[in-house]
């Protein structure tokens, strides 16, 4: 087959793997092989320029940055509709239609109103020429470059029967779960959020580079068009057959009965609202005979055939109280806000996360602020931001506590973590349950029958407040517990005593220090042998230790600084609890008998590279001779470097180093 052959039968199975996922809702391939054959059909065009075709697939990427958009008039302007904000002022509606008609009910086509951003589709012989906003509805802007980004546009009209000119308008929007990753990624990256989606909608269609807009995860649903030319009579009939030439259509589009048939939709989409994968404000109804809305016509701009019925809204302004800070069960400190009451996304709202210390930093959040506040499908309510310009006095910035405000042990934020955390683990009330069940767990102390339930019940009832009084239960006292048999009362307790002598690797893991798994755990109880020597471990010694970087040693060192954990470790030992150093069982030596000079500066600390090389049965030494076995050279290796290569002395880079460590199990 010809290039041009393939390039056309790649444009054409693409074409319909994404009106089938758009349009359909029926995805057809893996991504893997979606992307192959994009990928395919890029290079072929990168090779024969000549086959890039304006309605190819491969035009979703995004072209070249414009300096301006231009302006375009629309020939048949861009409404608005009018909005109710009750029953009554739908009813009226309803009322002012069936006069209008002179009939006695109105059959209506009713659908989801979608909280993004109007847009004009032009199509001239199938082919999608010109994307517009709505500006002020007689002059848009000229979007095309970046509406060609997005997938669920279709570039080429499918099916039969379209006129040689088409204008299509609908929404473009930003999916909830596209916009709550996007979010959560540049929060972690410490970049600036998104508002909401609407605002991410408008936003990213008004980005110059169309590859900015390519990479945001827009969507579209189509509404309306400017001619009925090939089209049925009616709303609902215009949709199906938009449907077949290739858009996607609300899903929840249907037509109902009168008014009764309007207030049963509006309340069953209210229902819906919050599981919907997008914002909706409200539902729109139009009467669904075309004739019927050209006898109804328009008063000033907004048709009178058609409704904006309006939810109650997800965002609203309300006053910063305080922000609290609340300690999550893995010790996050998150800062709340405290609100003054306001009724948002149909609840009253009292409280709404700050995310973190960072976040309210750079939306420059202060108490007293009047801010707003958006509560949006089933996420949790948050501040947006607040409103600056409306600070009338100097409000003092947030600044988050040096100690939990639960447990009163140290609060630590290591570099380059969004996340302050609390310290102090064994004794804080906010995690002691979630520790209670790991300290018991199998790979911990292995403490049978101390589930989920009966942790909650032992912490709730104050028989238990940290791990060390684990040790101090007496079968009688579990006996009044819930579901607590005699026998599994006294199973429980021989458990608990049977798992006093832990391996120290494990008892480490049971700590629950931050970061420490299993791996590092046994890695530090065979360097250290003893909890004392742990104890004492500086940064620069935890980091010598196989597996551990400087994130891990400063959570070490944190826990064993907070001296509210050791209390806890002095009462587990008073309590009985005693580890044992197992003997060190020799692995093997491949190394054994060779004779390793380190050089040059390597990533990982010289110490580190040194106990792995002694692990695996090398000598270090410290020159280099013909003795040598080989020497691992870092960046910017000088003398040993040279005398290893004049003496032929195998020589290693860190690269090959690791990959060695790898080969034997280490990393
Ligand atoms: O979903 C919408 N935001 C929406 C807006 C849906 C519609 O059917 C509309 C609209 C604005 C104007 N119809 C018109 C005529």
């Amino acid at each position: 087959m010809g290039a041009a052959d393939r390039a056309a039968e790649l444009r054409r199975l693409i074409a319909d793997w994404d009106h089938a996922y758009y349009v359909l809702d029926e995805p057809r391939v893996p991504d893997a092989e979606y992307d192959r054959h994009l990928r395919e059909l890029q290079d072929l065009e990168a090779e024969h320029p000549d086959l890039a075709t304006p309605d190819s697939p491969t035009q979703r990427v995004g072209g070249a940055p414009l300096d301006a958009f231009e302006e375009v008039r629309h020939v048949t302007p861009m409404l608005s509709l009018a909005n109710a904000f009750s029953e009554e002022e739908a009813s009226e509606f309803d009322r002012r239609a069936r006069e209008g008609l002179e009939v006695e009910s109105v059959t209506y086509a009713a659908e989801p109103k979608l909280d993004g951003v109007a847009i004009s589709l032009s199509y001239r012989d199938g082919e999608l020429v010109r994307a517009a906003t709505r500006g002020d509805g007689t002059r848009g802007e000229n979007v095309t470059a970046n509406v060609r980004t997005i997938a669920a546009v279709p570039l080429r009209l499918r099916g039969a029967g379209w006129p040689a000119e088409l204008e299509v308008r609908g929404e473009i929007y930003m999916p909830l779960a596209g916009f709550e990753a996007f979010n959560e990624k540049a929060r972690a990256a410490g970049e600036r959020t998104l508002v909401n989606p609407r605002n991410a909608a408008a936003g990213s269609l008004r980005q110059l580079d169309p590859k900015m807009t390519a990479a945001r995860p827009l969507a579209f649903f189509a509404y309306s068009t400017t001619t009925r030319q090939g089209l049925p009579s009616s709303q609902s009939g215009a949709l199906a057959t938009l449907k077949e030439w290739g858009f996607p259509v609300n899903p929840e589009v249907t037509t109902v009965e009168g008014l009764e048939g309007l207030l049963a939709y509006y309340a069953a989409l209210g229902e819906k609202r919050a599981g919907l994968a997008y914002d909706i404000d409200g539902v729109v109804y139009k009467v669904d005979d075309f004739e019927a809305q050209d006898t109804l016509g328009f008063v000033s701009r907004a048709p009178r055939w058609a409704l904006a019925h309006k939810f109650p809204a997800q965002e609203e302004i309300t006053t910063l109280l305080a922000i609290d800070v609340q300690v999550g069960r893995t010790g996050a400190l998150t800062p709340v806000a405290r609100l003054e009451p306001v009724f948002v996304g149909g609840v009253t709202v009292t409280n709404a996360t700050l995310h973190n210390e960072d976040e309210i930093r750079r939306k420059d959040v202060r108490p007293g602020d009047q801010v707003i506040v958006r509560r949006a499908g089933d996420v949790i309510p948050e501040v947006v931001r607040a409103l600056t310009d409306r600070r009338t006095e100097e409000l003092a910035p947030f600044v988050m506590p040096e100690t939990c405000p639960v447990c009163g042990s140290a609060v630590e934020r290591i570099e380059d973590e969004a996340v302050a955390r609390c310290t102090g683990g064994l004794v804080c009330a906010a995690q002691v349950k979630q520790h209670i069940q790991h300290f018991a767990s199998r790979k911990a102390l292995d403490i049978e029958g101390l589930g989920e339930k009966l942790v909650d019940q032992l912490v709730e009832t104050g028989l238990v407040s940290t791990v060390a009084d684990l040790f101090h239960l007496e079968a009688e006292q579990l006996a009044g517990l819930e579901r607590m048999g005699e026998k599994s009362a006294a199973n429980l307790v021989a458990a608990i005593t049977a798992a006093r002598r832990p391996e120290l690797g494990r008892l480490l893991f049971a700590l629950g220090i931050r970061e420490v798994g299993e791996v590092t755990a046994n890695n530090l109880a065979r360097h250290f042998r003893s909890l004392e020597a742990l104890e004492a471990a500086s940064l620069e010694d935890l980091e010598a230790v196989p597996d551990v970087g400087p994130i891990m040693a400063a959570h070490v060192r944190a826990f064993f600084d907070e001296p509210h954990n050791l209390d806890v470790i002095a009462a587990l030992r008073a309590a009985g609890l005693d580890y044992v150093v197992p003997e060190v069982v020799e692995g093997p030596k491949p190394l054994a008998g060779e004779t390793w000079v380190l050089t040059g500066t390597l990533s990982m600390p010289r110490i580190k590279a040194k106990n792995y090389l002694e692990t695996l049965g090398a000598k270090v030494s410290g020159s280099v001779s013909g003795k040598s076995s080989a020497v691992l050279a870092g960046e910017n290796a000088g003398s040993k470097l040279a005398k290893a290569e004049k003496l032929g002395v195998r020589v290693l880079d860190e690269e090959a180093f690791i990959a060695l460590l790898q080969e034997h199990g280490l990393v």
